[in-house]
């Protein structure tokens, strides 16, 4: 018999490790078991992440019997134009975490400024999110996702949203939802990464794979090689040498997406600095640090060029940054491209 914390999991009898009858529901009480004397609210908050991944698959389901695919004519603080389904996805999250005690300050990609809700409770957290990361891909039926950040509410921190300006190093959960031929949660709690599959039959993410660890190599790159010649030279000088190396190429579009791909069969997934955006595309806190985060628990590893990923302090909510992660020979082979003067 298997155990997840203190719940026991019955051995399925076709032999397989897991039963596929543990709700994420189930695992985030066994969680909680490891730290005696919690309030429940990290649970609750998790609890309000299934809920809006529910919503936000049905509504992607229905996006074009409901009409609200396409753009709804504006942009948000980076740039993007949002989709309709961007707004849609954001207020599910505003709502059903906004609801939760517990939840110090939100932060989402589509939002100027944090909102700031309750900092009296004991041991808050902060949540910063992209509600629907790869949402230009979404009149194309394309896999897109929603990608979390959790980090503990620092009571000192002065101006108060100060306090979501924290390195990845010291997120407390990151996850993922991937909506794409099947709807998928992974997630971690710094102690491994779990992956659940939404069952739509009986409307609850299922746990299919415990402890998932991203293969050490695989020789998969995953970029927009269009911008090639805007990269700085050692990103060229990688792509040089996994063309005469028997590399292929995978990208979707879509980061989390990629990443997923990436967990599941290895490779490296590079948005390198271009020369119009020399700080890189992907925004740091919601995007880049809890991605980084589910690739080191799982054995991967996750650069911003040289530096590591995680160790790097923030000065700005959205700021962006370069990335590479994945696989960690694959990771390795990028940087050291880098390296070579
Ligand atoms: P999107 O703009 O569609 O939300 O960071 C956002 C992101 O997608 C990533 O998911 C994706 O990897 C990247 O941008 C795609 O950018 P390019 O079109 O420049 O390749």
């Amino acid at each position: 018999m298997a155990t997840i914390n203190k719940v026991t999991i019955m051995p399925p009898s076709d032999g397989s490790q897991i039963d596929k009858l543990t709700t994420l529901e189930t695992y985030i009480l066994a969680e909680e078991q490891r730290y005696p004397g919690a309030s429940g609210s990290f649970s609750w908050i998790l609890a309000a992440m299934t809920l809006s991944a529910k919503i936000i698959a049905s509504k992607i389901r229905r996006a074009r019997i409901e009409d609200v695919l396409g753009a709804i004519g504006s942009q948000n603080i980076s740039g993007d134009h949002q989709q309709k389904l961007d707004v849609i996805a954001n207020e599910t999250l505003l709502r059903c975490l906004g609801a939760r005690a517990g939840v110090a300050l939100l932060a989402s990609e589509e939002n100027d400024e944090p909102i700031i809700l309750r900092t009296e409770e004991d041991r808050p957290y902060c949540i910063l999110f992209d509600p629907l990361d790869g949402s230009s891909n979404l009149d194309a039926c394309v896999s897109v996702g929603t990608i979390f950040s959790i980090l503990r509410h620092n009571p000192d921190a002065d101006p108060i949203e100060r306090s979501l300006l924290q390195p990845g190093t010291k997120q407390v959960a990151a996850g993922y939802m991937l909506y794409g031929s099947s709807c998928v949660f992974v997630l971690t709690t710094g102690h491994g990464v779990n992956f659940f599959v939404l069952d739509p039959t009986v409307g609850a993410f299922m746990l299919v794979q415990q402890d998932i660890r991203i293969p050490d190599a695989a020789p998969t790159y995953s970029v927009n090689e269009a911008y090639r010649d805007r990269f700085p030279a050692g990103y060229q000088r990688y792509l040089d040498w996994a063309h005469t190396n028997g590399y292929s190429t995978r990208y979707i579009g879509s980061m989390v997406a990629d990443v997923h791909r990436i967990l599941v069969k290895g490779g490296v997934f590079l948005y390198p600095p271009t020369a119009d955006h020399p700080e890189g595309k992907i925004r740091l806190m919601y995007e880049a640090n809890p991605l980084a985060m589910i690739v080191k628990q799982a054995g991967g590893k996750a650069y911003a060029g040289t530096q590591p990923l995680l160790e790097i302090d923030p000065h700005a909510l959205h700021q962006r940054t370069p990335v590479i992660m994945g696989s960690p020979v694959e990771v390795d082979h990028v940087v050291k491209h880098l390296s070579v003067e």
